[in-house]
């Protein structure tokens, strides 16, 4: 069985896409999962508790990780694959390898994530040749190098323009378009200052034209923010409330899906963003119960929306949420300038 029909379809509301890593090297999760049957009830308690999508990777990609025999690989990944999308759930597969991949749609997956930022052309035909919805993450250089490439003058232009241009490959490669999912790659060849830059101007990554998916899961962006007072960053699985308040501030701005460790407080949030903004645009609609407004927030940023760099006078404060904006003429505060619920 292979799930992938609707995942790309709007849905109102942001996907949540659990991960489970059959490594026993990942930074957060490495080891929980000592055996496939271990794996696959991970796998399956997350659709249970709302995961859309669950992400199996057997090659852990944490900076300066080492590669991992392609065999292994395909030995760590392959049961669970076969197990979860027999049970019916939809399968990405977290892989750079084209035979690892290849294995994984044979065995029900039904999107290809891949790491590398579409390196081996080889991967992109087996995209192609499926036509499964493909994701393309930025990065630099591979997992044992990409700490020494986070060097940038401008983050957000570079990261837009390399994606920009890995995408021409991607399109080269025969994936469809509109088969293809961009994502910044958070802590891939990125410091946190990098890392807060692109969260700041999704909307300049979305205008690429793609759905969005984000993985801010744990990483540590996030300890680092959450430091203690000797400057020690906070363990990886102490940033989950951390990580909710990204999940919640990245539905709101309508991204795709966001990739996540703790799913059921990820798809709480998620259903919390949801009901707010159902609520939102109700309150803007006319009184007299008139058509509603235009939709204040562009499924993917248009070029109509106003420069994030301009300020617009009639604006709210752009630093608090206001509840009293009513007026569906106002332009959308800057996290809310994405999608309506519709879009996503
Ligand atoms: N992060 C990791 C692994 N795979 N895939 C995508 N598309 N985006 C990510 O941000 C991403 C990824 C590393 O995190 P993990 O070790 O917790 O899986």
């Amino acid at each position: 069985m292979q799930a992938s029909r609707g995942l790309l379809e709007p849905l109102g509301r942001t996907r949540v896409m659990g991960v489970v890593n059959v490594t026993p090297d990942s930074f957060s999760d490495g080891g929980a999962y000592p055996t496939a049957v271990d794996a696959v009830r991970a796998g399956l308690a997350m659709a249970a508790e709302g995961a859309d999508i669950v992400d199996v990777g057997g090659e852990s990609t944490r900076p300066g990780a080492g590669r991992v025999d392609p065999a292994e690989e395909l030995r760590r990944v392959l049961p669970v694959v076969t197990e979860l999308a027999a049970a019916g759930v939809a399968v990405s597969v977290d892989t750079t390898r084209p035979a690892v991949a290849e294995a994984a749609l044979a065995a029900g997956a039904a999107v290809i994530n891949d790491v590398s930022g579409a390196a081996d052309r080889d991967l992109l035909a087996v995209a192609a040749e499926r036509a499964v919805p493909y994701v393309l993450m930025h990065t630099r250089g591979v997992s044992a190098d990409m700490a020494s490439r986070a060097v940038y003058g401008d983050v957000v232009s570079e990261v837009v323009a390399e994606l920009r241009e890995r995408l021409d490959v991607v399109f080269a490669a025969g994936i469809a378009p509109e088969r293809v999912i961009v994502d910044p790659g958070i802590g891939f060849a990125k410091e946190s200052g990098h890392t807060w830059a692109l969260l700041a101007r999704l909307d300049a990554v979305a205008a690429l034209g793609h759905p969005l998916l984000v993985g801010t899961s744990r990483k540590s962006f996030l300890g680092s923010l959450l430091a203690d007072a000797d400057g020690r960053p906070r363990p990886a699985g102490e940033r989950d409330g951390a990580t909710q308040a990204t999940t919640a501030l990245l539905a709101a701005d309508g991204v795709w899906a966001v990739r996540v460790h703790a799913v059921r407080a990820a798809a709480d949030a998620v259903r919390v963003v949801q009901a707010w903004r159902q609520a939102r645009e109700r309150q803007a609609r006319p009184a007299d119960g008139g058509p509603a407004p235009a939709e204040q927030t562009p499924a993917r940023p248009d070029s109509a929306a106003p420069d994030p760099g301009t300020p617009d006078p009639g604006a709210p404060d752009s630093g608090a949420l206001d509840p009293g904006v009513t007026d569906p003429g106002a332009p959308a505060r800057g996290a809310f300038r994405l999608p309506p619920t519709g879009a996503v």
